[in-house]
């Protein structure tokens, strides 16, 4: 596989519900999209990063200029066998791992559609359905939460995960819980709490949560494990795992029970398989968080959640509770039982609705060999 020509497109897609975590609210997506042209085939990827550094230090426009200046000149013109083989090329680069994932996934792309396989096959999937939950985030009103929660079970939908943060938990939990005592409930505080929380947060193990994800600090395991020392609800760490050593380290430090894994966040497929098999060793069952994805990186979260250790239902939901209307075709669906099937044909298994990228597009840049 010869790169010949990559291009970067930045799409906005409002979204059909404003989504507001611990750290801030988000109305429209600016996402990066990225074609890469070789042998004849046009495989896509997706940068996760945000519209600001929020979640990590990444945002669309530092990926914009890792990838403009850094990672897509270092690979033009170069030819790869293998979508494995590209990572160790971008080594000398530091972080700027969604960058370096947006351009990763791509190739995986291509690789499964030159050899004619279903992209999860060739990443060693063995589920042909994966299980859905869904994320729902901070709103206006804790009626307005119940009326979301309420849509997403009639919908199917496994588990419910809700945003927690200072003044939005207990009671909101409390709520939750008096409504449906028995249903699989988890949270989210995208390092929300700090070290004088603690006794707090010893208060959500009453609510009897799957999780709770990533309550305190982005970067850290060692408060995480003193922390779930003492409490019974698990911890999963989202923020905390950006590659396999960290997850190795997070296991033997007892900093978490469960792992939510992020193509993005971790580099790409070939990292987060090695996080996914590092976590299987350690008895850590693991799920695909979601980052608000249009339909492309909605396509490589499926094709993810199918490795074995995957035993969770993610954050990988239907098209619709995000778009009025999605880039692939067919949209994601999601059937009443909260599954997905996950499509059998070459590549990621959904067309992209080229016309509509071009229509959205803020603004594009044509790279070539
Ligand atoms: O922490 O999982 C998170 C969205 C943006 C940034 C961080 C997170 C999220 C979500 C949304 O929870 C998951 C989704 O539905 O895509
Ligand atoms: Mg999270």
């Amino acid at each position: 596989m010869k790169i010949e020509r990559i291009t970067l497109h930045e799409i906005r897609m409002p979204l059909v519900h404003f989504f507001e975590t611990s750290f801030g609210r988000t109305t429209e997506r600016r996402i990066l999209l990225l074609s890469v042209n070789l042998d004849g085939i046009t495989a896509w990827g997706e940068c996760v990063a945000g519209e600001g550094p929020f979640y990590s230090e990444e945002s669309i426009d530092t990926a914009w200029y890792a990838l403009t200046n850094y990672l897509a000149p270092w690979i033009l013109g170069k030819r790869f066998d293998r979508a494995v083989d590209l990572l160790p090329h971008f080594s000398p680069i530091r972080g700027h791992r969604m960058a370096k994932a947006a351009l990763e996934n791509a190739l995986w792309d291509a690789e499964a559609q030159a050899k004619a396989l279903p992209l999860w096959k060739l990443l060693g999937g063995t589920r042909e359905e994966i299980p859905c939950g869904v994320s729902i985030g901070i709103q206006n009103t804790v009626e307005q939460l119940l009326e979301k929660i309420e849509i997403e079970l009639n919908a199917g939908y496994q588990r419910i995960k809700v945003k927690v943060k200072p003044g939005w938990d207990i009671e909101v939990l409390s709520r939750i819980r008096e409504r449906w005592p028995n249903i699989v409930l988890s949270c989210d505080a995208n390092s929300a709490y700090q070290l004088n929380d603690v006794q707090h947060l010893h208060t959500f193990d009453r609510f009897n949560l799957l999780m709770i994800e990533q309550p305190l600090w982005d970067d850290d395991f060692y408060f995480h494990a003193k922390l779930q020392k003492s409490l019974q609800t698990a911890i999963c760490l989202d923020e905390a795992i950006h590659n396999a050593r960290d997850a190795e380290a997070a296991a033997e430090l007892g900093a978490c029970r469960i792992v939510n894994i992020k193509v993005g966040r971790v580099g790409g497929f070939a990292e987060a398989i090695k996080v996914h098999d590092a976590c299987q060793r350690h008895g850590i069952p693991v799920w695909c968080g979601g980052m608000l994805e249009s339909g492309i990186g909605r396509s490589h979260n499926i094709a993810l959640s199918t490795l074995p250790n995957f035993s969770l239902p993610g954050d990988v939901s239907a098209s619709k509770r995000y778009w009025k209307e999605d880039i692939i075709e067919p949209a994601v669906h999601v059937s009443t039982a909260g599954t997905i099937r996950v499509p059998d044909n070459p590549g990621r298994g959904f067309a992209v609705r080229e016309d509509l990228v071009e229509k959205l597009t803020a603004r594009k840049e044509v790279l070539k060999a």
